[in-house]
């Protein structure tokens, strides 16, 4: 057992080298405590949270309103399966299906059981509606995508460190270049493609933002060769791109769509598909769910987190935030040549340092960063992701901004 006594950021480091599983590589800073943008180590460090945990803290580290509502919940009722039902989960069903302008809801928990989920229905959808012959069905991603990490979604990946040794893959998949409407248009000739998968930014692959008008376009394409297009916003989704959604940038409406992450601002595991009652009633009852999917908890806790967005006006903060900081770091390229791009809309943003993708710079960078009080994560080496909750003023973003300045040109 160990002991009583507070254990040093070095102490809990090493407690995970030994008793956890090896999957991560995280920056050496011990966390225990959030509060709004701001995050404080074992040692009472305070920094500013430049990740936002991969975008699912957007209302800020423990929420005050969203944490009443957790708390308030479980009092009463916190889990009951779908076995029977629970007086939560219709009142958040009407409210978040009113929020996004779908019929109807599945509720799941992490945001890949909920790409699965999507995966799953557009499967059937093609085997009930649009007539494919039995497992005949196939699925267009897109290269470079990230959408999770169970076998059927790896199976889609070019990434070797999401693929290798974890094979053999799930059948029925094309993947095509990323913002490359020709290759959609040529695959979507073939009669068995059931629907399109994509993130409107690219979230792992560096914030890779497509070209204007390409959202808009292979939704049309998908249209019009009569197969779904599918939004994941698990990360570009509720406020991080300054619109509710990613496709609202191009008045994009996917047939399905996919959340997740700050769905339920970071308190509680939930994710959630949306889709019109054709493709949400081709699954049937007894052929999908989840013990959490739809608890009591998740519905009072992402329903609060939803109503945050709004009254807090997070997407236009984010959108006017994500203006300054870019125009920042583009005033930082002009004063060195370590960076070499900034990309990003609203507070989803990255920049490109001036090095290769399997050297350290990126990681050396955001150590020093740590150092100068701001955390992020180099993703793919050599590109660093800058996702700050989306309540962050104007002073803290130009404080931030300063600490990345400090710290680049310091290289
Ligand atoms: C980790 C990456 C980001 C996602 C999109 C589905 C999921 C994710 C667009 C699955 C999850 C997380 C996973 C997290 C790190 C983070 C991540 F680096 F892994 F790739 F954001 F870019 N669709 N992304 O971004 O959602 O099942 O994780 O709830 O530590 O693996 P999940």
């Amino acid at each position: 057992m160990t002991s009583e006594k507070t254990l040093n950021s070095q102490e809990l480091m090493a407690l995970e080298d030994k008793f956890g599983a090896h999957n991560y590589h995280p920056l050496p800073v011990v966390l225990s405590k959030g509060e709004g943008v701001y995050v404080w180590d074992v040692e009472g460090k305070k920094y500013f949270d430049f990740l936002s945990a991969y975008s699912a803290v957007n209302q800020g580290h423990c929420h005050p309103k969203i944490l009443k509502a957790l708390n308030d919940q479980a009092q009463n009722l916190t889990l009951t399966s779908r076995a029977f039902y629970n007086d939560q989960l219709g009142k958040y069903e009407k409210f978040i299906t009113d929020y996004f302008g779908y019929d109807r809801v599945l509720p799941m928990n992490t945001g890949v059981e909920a790409v699965e989920t999507a995966l799953k229905l557009c499967r059937k959808w093609a085997y009930e509606v649009k007539g494919t012959a039995p497992n005949q069905a196939k699925i267009i991603f897109a290269s470079e995508n990230f959408h999770g990490r169970t076998m059927a979604v790896i199976s889609a990946s070019v990434d070797p460190s999401s693929t290798k040794g974890f094979g053999p893959y799930m059948p029925g998949y094309q993947i095509i270049p990323y913002n490359d409407l020709e290759a959609l248009e040529v695959a979507l000739q073939d009669e068995d493609v059931a629907g399109f998968i994509v993130e409107p930014i690219q979230g792992e692959a560096g914030v890779v933002v497509p070209d204007e008008g390409y959202l808009k376009k292979a939704a049309e394409l998908c249209r019009a060769n009569h197969a779904l297009f599918i939004a994941d916003e698990v990360q570009t989704g509720i406020a991080r791109t300054g619109k509710l959604l990613a496709c609202d940038h191009e008045n994009v409406k996917p047939d399905i769509l996919i959340l997740g992450k700050a769905l339920s601002g970071g308190v509680f595991p939930v994710s959630a598909v949306l889709a019109r009652d054709e493709i949400m009633l081709s699954i049937h009852p007894g052929e999908h769910g989840s013990t959490f999917g739809g608890n009591p908890l998740a519905c009072a806790v992402a329903k609060a987190a939803l109503e945050v967005i709004q009254e807090e006006k997070l997407a236009e903060n984010a959108d006017a935030m994500g203006k300054i900081f870019r125009q920042r770091m583009r005033g930082l390229i002009e004063k060195t040549d370590m960076v070499t791009l900034v990309r990003g809309k609203g507070l989803l943003n990255a920049i490109v340092v001036n090095d290769t993708e399997d050297s350290k710079t990126g990681w050396n960078m955001c150590m020093k960063m740590r150092d100068n009080g701001l955390l992020a994560k180099p993703t793919h080496g050599n590109k660093i992701r800058f996702a700050p909750p989306l309540v962050m003023n104007e002073t803290q973003i130009h404080e931030c901004c300063d600490i990345i300045e400090k710290t680049i040109i310091e290289f």
